[in-house]
């Protein structure tokens, strides 16, 4: 209903010839064409602001398969099946939720999480993300020992462990590393890395406070803001809402996933509460359209994730043109590139080839990201320079 709503003030080019369809969006490396490819490797290249990726959602399906083998061994699981379900391309969002608890199953034990942090940080690197926020959930399961935590402390050793990439997680190891250069592709590659605390909309109010109250003990090891995702048919808005306070009081950044289904009284509530971030906005009325539109909270918009999971018709009726023509900020991601076989390059190029944009369009897009990084202004500096540079080289080939 929104997306066609949205379409009416659609003003973004479509690329030339291409197809009006609801079919879902090219997978990575399906190359038709010389144009396409070179346009693919341009994407590839482009320095690039990663906003909204969720660790677990995040993990390459050979590891998936790995663990799944692993743990079809012991007889925890049967691997066929969850093989089946790995591999498999096309996922609702009631399929999408059944799936992390199966990731979870997979993933939660603490040389597991650093092994996938690890992974996850190394494969944004490699595709040229210069500025990374991950998103997990810190996770309890007593029967195997683990707390919040000792969860994200194994989340920050994997980021301590990525030997191939500099990874820059607090401010003491900028001055480590003068070889490595963040964008370039010659010399050793560096990113920077930043730790948002999801509060799952499953857990109580005591809960989510944990999260937030273990963000600020953490804030020394690139712990830097607060999300609200999960299924979202579950749960009350009311449940998070202090925990939420207390972040602002603290000074602590927060991002919500909002709109992800109809909810009027909930979307209005999360506009109201006005976070630094909002991810996804599919399900907008036309009222709460307006007031997001007013209240310029930058977007991140996950294309790929939003088309699968049903929260907008097609890429063409994605709401993304409709604010990237209003000059409404906003921010391309993945959300779970794992879990829909995509990566930021891909994203870009989707955009691109969706809405006509041009090689400059798409660059200012990633640059225009720099700008809404929780990051303090140090960082932001240093990552504007990044662009800067990149522009001569990007813009003129
Ligand atoms: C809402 C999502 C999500 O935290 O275990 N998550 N929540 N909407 C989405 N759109 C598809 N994608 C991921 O990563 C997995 C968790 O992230 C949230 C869900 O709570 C999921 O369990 P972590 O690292």
């Amino acid at each position: 209903k929104t997306g066609a709503r949205q379409n009416q003030s659609y003003k973004a080019r479509r690329a030339p010839g291409r197809r009006r369809s609801k079919t879902k969006p090219a997978a990575m490396g399906t190359h038709t064409s010389e144009a396409e490819k070179e346009m693919r490797e341009w994407c590839v290249a482009l320095p690039k602001v990663e906003l909204h990726a969720h660790l677990n959602g995040s993990v390459r399906n050979s590891t998936l398969l790995e663990l799944a083998k692993e743990l079809g061994d012991k007889g925890v699981i049967v691997f066929e099946d969850v093989k089946g379900v790995i591999m498999k391309n096309d996922r609702s969002l009631p399929e999408c939720v059944r799936l992390f608890d199966l990731f979870h199953t997979l993933t939660t034990d603490h040389d597991t999480v650093t092994r996938i942090a690890k992974e996850v940080v190394g494969d944004f690197a490699a595709e040229n993300v210069v500025y990374l926020e991950i998103r997990t959930t810190p996770k309890n399961n007593e029967a195997k020992g683990i707390t919040k935590r000792s969860y994200m402390n194994a989340v920050v050793k994997g980021l301590k462990s990525v030997e191939d990439v500099d990874v820059v997680i607090n401010d003491e190891k900028l001055s480590c590393t003068p070889m490595s250069v963040l964008g370039g592709d010659t010399k050793r590659k560096k990113i920077y890395v930043r730790l948002l605390l999801s509060i799952d909309r499953h857990e109580t109010t005591s809960a989510a406070l944990d999260t937030v109250n273990l963000a600020m003990e953490m804030k020394d090891q690139g712990v830097i803001g607060i999300d609200l995702s999960g299924n979202p048919v579950v749960g009350e808005w009311e449940t998070y809402l202090p925990a939420l306070e207390h972040a602002k009081e603290l000074g602590i950044p927060t991002t919500i996933h909002c709109g992800e289904v109809p909810n009027r009284k909930e979307i209005q509530a999360m506009l109201d509460f006005c976070p630094q971030r909002l991810g996804h906005v599919c399900c907008l009325d036309d009222e709460e359209w307006k007031k997001l539109k007013s209240s310029v909270i930058p977007v991140e918009i996950c294309l790929t994730s939003n088309v699968m999971t049903g929260g907008t018709p097609s890429l063409e009726l994605h709401h993304f043109a409709d604010l990237y023509n209003t000059k409404h900020p906003l921010s391309i991601c993945t959300d779970d590139s794992g879990l829909f076989s995509t990566s930021l390059s891909n994203e870009y190029y989707l955009a691109a080839s969706t809405f006509g944009l041009s090689k400059t369009e798409l660059f200012r897009l990633a640059q225009g990201a720099v700008e809404f990084v929780f990051a303090d202004d140090e960082v932001k500096k240093s990552l504007r320079a990044v662009f800067e540079r990149a522009a001569a080289e990007r813009l003129t080939s």
